[in-house]
């Protein structure tokens, strides 16, 4: 069975069969934080799954079959049926499988991880101008300003709700649909973003006991080269490591 840490398929690869019975398919790339939030939801709810790696520099032309968009995560199941957008599998899996529940049952809890979501997907794309600012050595004041403005915002909802997590004092969806960013502050240069925010700090050191979390994290230093790779366009980035 593919795994996590099998190579990627590329361009002129065999498209998969279907997916066994009593399996759900995962495509994937081991460095994605979109797809890390599907793997934090198979593993916390116990899922039997199969992972098959894209090259997302050399994407098979049988991919697009999957996800037009040609984006990862996408989630396939025994029947042929596809899931795509990470936030979207998410739910999909917590919908569709027993154990236990990660989104709230009340609504506007609900509704509250959701609104939360949107507020927190203004951040990643500036995380990466950042980062790419610092690389190249501009001036990235104003754009290290607005991430600590964002993280501010973060802050206080944890303050408003006096708890540990962001839907309460256990894991909720949330706290993994933003988790993938947080452990790649080191990357991203922003490890001491955090000196101002201590609940939020408080919150990355709980979120790193958790067994999914600990399970999914990767080295920073080999982010770091796949990164490098990855943005030099290498064909070997997504099997950096392997
Ligand atoms: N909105 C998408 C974003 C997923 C995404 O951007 N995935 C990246 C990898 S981290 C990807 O597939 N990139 C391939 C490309 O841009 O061609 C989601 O939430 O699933």
């Amino acid at each position: 069975m593919a795994g996590d840490q099998s190579r990627s398929l590329g361009k002129g690869s065999a498209a998969p069969g279907p997916v066994p019975e009593g399996l759900i398919r995962l495509y994937s790339m081991r460095f994605c934080p979109y797809v890390q939030r599907t793997r934090l939801v198979l593993r916390a709810k116990g899922i039997s799954h199969e992972v098959i790696n894209i090259n997302l520099k050399s994407k098979p032309d049988w991919f697009f079959e999957k996800n037009p968009l040609g984006l990862v995560p996408v989630l396939e199941t025994s029947k042929g049926q596809l899931i795509c957008e990470s936030a979207i599998t998410c739910e999909y899996l917590d919908e569709a499988f027993p154990g236990k529940n990660l989104m709230p049952s009340d609504p506007y809890e609900r509704a509250y991880q959701r609104m939360l979501l949107e507020q927190f997907s203004k951040l990643p794309p500036i995380l990466f101008k950042h980062f790419l600012a610092v690389k190249d050595g501009q001036d990235a004041t104003a754009l290290k300003a607005e991430i600590t403005e964002k993280l501010g915002k973060l802050e206080e909802v944890l303050c408003k709700r006096n708890t540990v997590f962001y839907g309460g004092d256990s894991i909720t969806m949330i706290d993994y649909w933003i988790w993938p960013w947080f452990e790649r502050l080191e990357l991203f240069n922003l490890k001491d973003s955090l000196s101002h925010t201590p609940k939020l700090k408080r919150w990355m050191e709980a979120m790193k006991e958790d067994p999914s979390v600990k399970a999914t994290m990767t080295d920073p230093q080999i982010l770091k080269e796949f990164l490098r790779l990855y943005l030099n366009n290498s064909l070997e980035a997504c099997d950096y490591g392997l």
